[in-house]
């Protein structure tokens, strides 16, 4: 097939674009490279030297002899993604381009309103553009499985039958997104479904769960090859958190009691999943949702989990309780369906096959690079405070210029 991969230098994009050119598909990657910049204003970086997109491409092609095309741009600029449609005319088209960062969309109405508008927009161009040039491209849109929340209920795969007043049907089931950022996917599967609906346009949302592990069988042919390992509180996921804190016997930092449980899965089955969806493509006007997550854990759990293999390797670690920065459900049921992608072949890879490999011992390859002060949470989702913050820093600016030129003026 040729396949489209939006946000291709990103972490799942990456994994993903290497996996379906090795499986023989023609590939190309779109990206503006806004994450690497989100980590310069951050001043965070992955625990792995992650090289630059050609350099990254160029060692994969003289490895395989496989060539990866590339798209340099911003989705929200609707001229750049309808030529790259133009030309490349993918079968289909992965869409991982969004900001993902629930902590970056929470810590202040900039940055909310940033999210928004960049997922939200980009992939309103996506839809209007695959309209225009290529209605029968399938999209394959990463959503994510915060998009429901934690109601007391099970979670069904996107639909919900209800009874109601003695009259039947089938709903998209219910959202409760605990971000900015959930609440742009959320939106995003409104748009999409609206257009599958009203244009006919085919698509397959993938409500993922936590990815966690660095390796898979292609980016661990050679160094130039790494993926990212994000382990900062802003974009490092908990699992990955975990490891790197254990890497330099740093406490593990459970927010609250930990009972918080979501779906997780291998950065391995990520990618499989993404091939599984793209072959068994949606009919045209299909609006199709997965779950996609192999194991669900609480954050306890996977504290504990960790603290155990780390043991092993005689790394001895503690697990602290902090207060939880987030407004969420420390101890909740939860219980949701995750089949159809096992329907259609997928064979997931478990939690303990993967923790010493992928995880815990590339942490300890990079521990040199880990810096402990990204470990501590500072957005917090209660307060405004973060846009006080920046309103006062922005004020005492304003004071200091205005008291220099008064000295200037006096001078
Ligand atoms: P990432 O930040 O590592 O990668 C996203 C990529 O998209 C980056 O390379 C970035 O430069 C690019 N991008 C963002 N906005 C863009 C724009 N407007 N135009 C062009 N490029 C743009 O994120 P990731 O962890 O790989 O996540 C990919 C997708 O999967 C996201 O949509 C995320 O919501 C979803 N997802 C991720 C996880 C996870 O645990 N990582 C879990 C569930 C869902
Ligand atoms: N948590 C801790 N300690 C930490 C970090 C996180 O206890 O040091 C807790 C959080 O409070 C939360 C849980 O772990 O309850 C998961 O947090 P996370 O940061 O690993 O994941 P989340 O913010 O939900 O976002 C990640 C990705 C996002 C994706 C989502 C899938 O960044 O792109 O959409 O996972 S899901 O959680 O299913 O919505």
């Amino acid at each position: 097939m040729k396949i489209g991969v939006l946000g291709g230098d990103g972490y799942c994009g990456w994994a993903t674009a290497l996996y379906l050119s090795q499986k023989g598909h023609s590939v190309a990657i779109v990206d503006s490279y806004v994450r690497r910049h989100w980590d310069h204003e951050l001043g965070v970086q992955t625990l792995t030297p992650i090289q630059p997109l050609p350099e990254r491409l160029a060692a994969w092609e003289q490895l395989t002899g496989k060539r990866i095309e590339v798209f340099s741009g911003d989705i929200t600029e609707y001229d750049f993604l309808a030529s790259f449609l133009e030309s490349f005319r993918p079968d289909a088209v992965v869409h991982f381009a969004e900001q993902r960062s629930a902590p970056y969309s929470m810590i202040d109405r900039k940055h909310a309103v940033f999210t928004q508008v960049n997922n939200v927009v980009g992939t309103l161009n996506l839809l209007f553009a695959l309209r225009e040039i290529l209605p029968s491209c399938h999209l394959v849109k990463l959503g994510t499985m915060g998009e429901y929340g934690t109601p007391n209920i099970d979670i069904e795969e996107g639909y919900i039958a209800i009874e109601h007043n003695g009259r039947k049907d089938v709903l998209p089931f219910p959202k409760q997104p605990g971000s900015f950022y959930h609440l742009s996917k959320v939106h995003d599967s409104h748009n999409i479904m609206f257009t599958c609906r009203v244009w006919g346009l085919r698509a397959t949302d993938l409500n993922q769960g936590v990815v966690y592990g660095t390796l898979t069988s292609e980016v661990e042919r050679d160094e130039a090859l790494i993926n990212r390992f994000d382990y900062d509180e802003v974009f490092g996921t908990v699992l990955n958190r975990f490891c790197a804190q254990a890497a330099i016997g740093h406490p593990l930092t459970v927010y609250g009691k930990g009972g918080q449980t979501r779906g997780y899965l291998d950065i391995r089955d990520t990618v499989r999943c993404i091939e599984i969806a793209c072959l068994n493509p949606a009919a045209p006007g299909e609006f199709r949702v997965f779950n996609q997550f192999t194991e669900q854990f609480t954050v306890l759990e996977l504290a504990q989990t960790v603290q155990a293999a780390a043991r092993k390797l005689d790394l001895s670690v503690k697990i602290d309780h902090l207060p939880d920065p987030r407004v969420e459900a420390e101890e909740h049921y939860y219980n949701a369906r995750h089949s159809k992608l096992i329907d259609l072949g997928l064979q997931p890879h478990l939690l303990s096959e993967s923790l010493l490999d992928s995880l815990i011992n590339v942490a300890l390859k990079y521990r040199d690079r880990i810096n402990p002060a990204l470990f501590l949470p500072q957005v917090n989702w209660r307060s405004a405070r973060n846009e006080r913050r920046a309103a006062r820093d922005a004020r005492l600016e304003g004071a200091a210029a205005s008291a220099s030129s008064l000295r200037d003026r006096q001078s």
